[in-house]
């Protein structure tokens, strides 16, 4: 048998991506754009779609993945939303599973859920980030996602600590970030050509992008150039 999504599971080349991320493109050409490019996971995310629209979101995508030959390499999540995960997978549509942050669903009732083959991916608390890293419970949870690596229109909001100030990260903090985790982290906000390279270095496992991809005048070629960028640079252990 081969192996389950969750065991094949690669955050290295991450796209987030939703319809008011896209410059009016429809999602399905820019999640098609990201796996040509070599993009090995996908997150459908938005704030501002109805779980009917996310549920389709979620279905055309799951075409595009079908459609490259990467329905058992390439997993599709969606951010927040267990129920809409759920939904789709009820409907027949192949979604691997749900990315959640510290106020969604808890990983492990998400995990009860979508059962012991799913993805479950947790965003890692913005203050004391590498405390909590350390000492989560990480059972239910397969990889952290960290951030912002500088900070995002895309996600106004990342990073603010209690004094309404945004904390973005260090690559020398996401070194200690990716030797303190028990289990894989990939990181984004932000995240750029440029910053690919060092961030390959600091022994993370992955990044995840929205605007460099989704906002891209060429989103096939910026994701290749960060696909790239990523493999010419990423720690040979
Ligand atoms: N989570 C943390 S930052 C962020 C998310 C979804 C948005 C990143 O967007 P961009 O456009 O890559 O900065
Ligand atoms: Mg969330």
């Amino acid at each position: 048998m081969g192996k389950t999504m969750r065991e094949a599971l690669d955050i290295s080349a991450y796209l987030v991506v939703g319809p008011e991320n896209t410059e009016g493109r429809p999602v399905r050409e820019i999640v098609r754009a990201a796996l040509h490019a070599g993009f090995t996971c996908v997150q459908i995310r938005s704030k501002e779609a109805s779980a009917r629209e996310l549920i389709a979101l979620l279905g055309e995508a799951a075409e595009e993945i079908a459609a490259a030959g990467a329905s058992e390499r390439v997993a599709l999540l969606a951010d927040d939303r267990l129920d809409v995960v759920l939904a789709a997978r009820k409907m027949g549509i192949k979604a691997d599973g749900v990315h959640v942050g510290q106020s969604d669903v808890p990983p492990e009732i998400c995990r009860a859920y979508l059962g012991k083959d799913a993805v479950v991916g947790l965003s890692a608390r913005t203050d004391e980030l590498l405390a909590y890293v350390r000492d989560a419970d990480t059972s239910a949870v397969d990889y952290f996602g960290a951030g912002p690596l500088h900070e995002t229109a895309t996600k106004p909001d990342c990073g603010l600590d209690a004094q309404g100030n945004i904390i973005t990260r260090s690559f020398e903090e996401i070194a200690e970030l990716a030797r303190t985790s028990k289990i894989p982290v990939v990181v984004g906000g932000g995240v750029k050509r440029a910053d690919i390279p060092a961030l390959a270095k600091t022994g993370v496992d992955g990044f995840f992008v929205v605007s460099a991809v989704a906002g891209a005048q060429n989103p096939e070629q910026a994701a290749a150039e960060l696909v790239k960028a990523w493999r010419e640079n990423i720690r040979k252990l």
